[in-house]
């Protein structure tokens, strides 16, 4: 299996699956539809540790690499999921260089950044054949996100994007309608909101980092990619699910 890294640093496009749901079948459901990656939200979505550990685990045995979004701040949590095996991490509400490097610290070994070596798991789940070969490869075969979507960090996007050992950035289109609008609005597929959203993609293409970004539908998904950004999430679990029974349910209604 190419791993996320490897793909994404290759040129590729990937299309990223999202759970929320705190249960390792739901992820491995998921991870069995096609999407490229799956990712645990343990910002605004249900898991915790425990959760995470067993979805790497289900995310894994269908073959897929998995990706996790802390909780704000949480980068003791980045390092912990990334020695459970995950493939990346996406960090929520990073609004300075000086955020993104504490971040890039926790998540890369020396001489990028401080992460503390314990990645046994890690080992386990992503067929890593010895510590050596952990050491050495990890900062490349693992990626780290910084989440740009407020007011404050689209200021200072190219401090942000000049952080060593930061992979990309992750574009989140909600807190980024209610900072840019100054509270007044949740839009986030607001067509004022382009603008912004092309320019970020345009910076981190332009330095050589990754763009990604959530989309909320289909549509966002395809415009996103049609400005640059290669790593996109779409929707989450609990709307595919409400989703697939809403239109299940309609179908039957409407014969
Ligand atoms: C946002 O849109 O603000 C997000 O964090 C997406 O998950
Ligand atoms: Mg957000």
């Amino acid at each position: 299996m190419t791993g996320l890294a490897e793909r994404l640093r290759s040129g590729e496009t990937l299309i990223s699956g999202w759970t929320q749901l705190p249960e390792p079948l739901v992820a491995e459901l998921v991870a069995r539809q096609g999407f490229d990656a799956v990712a645990m939200d343990m910002q605004h979505g249900l898991h915790d540790l425990q959760s995470v550990m067993r979805s790497i685990t289900g995310v894994a045995y269908a073959g897929k690499p998995a990706v996790v979004r802390i909780a704000v701040g949480d980068n003791a949590t980045a390092s912990r999921v990334l020695d459970f095996g995950a493939e990346a991490v996406i960090a929520p509400m990073i609004n300075t260089a000086a955020d993104a490097k504490a971040l890039v610290a926790a998540t890369k070994y020396p001489p990028v950044g401080d992460r503390s070596w314990g990645p046994i798991r890690a080992l386990t789940v992503l067929g890593v054949p010895d510590l050596p070969t952990q050491l050495h490869t990890a900062n490349q075969t693992t990626m780290v996100f910084a989440m740009v979507e407020t007011a404050r960090a689209l200021d200072v996007v190219d401090e942000i994007l000049g952080v060593e050992g930061l992979d990309g950035v992750f574009m989140g289109p909600s807190d980024l309608s209610v900072t840019l609008s100054g509270g007044k609005e949740i839009a986030a597929t607001a067509a004022w909101l382009d603008e912004p959203i092309r320019r970020l993609a345009d910076r981190a293409n332009a330095v050589g980092k990754i763009a990604g970004a959530f989309a909320v539908n289909p549509a966002r998904a395809r415009f996103f990619i049609e400005c640059g950004y290669r790593f996109v999430a779409l929707g989450a679990d609990q709307t595919y699910l409400a989703e697939g029974a809403k239109a299940m349910l309609a179908a039957v209604k409407a014969s």
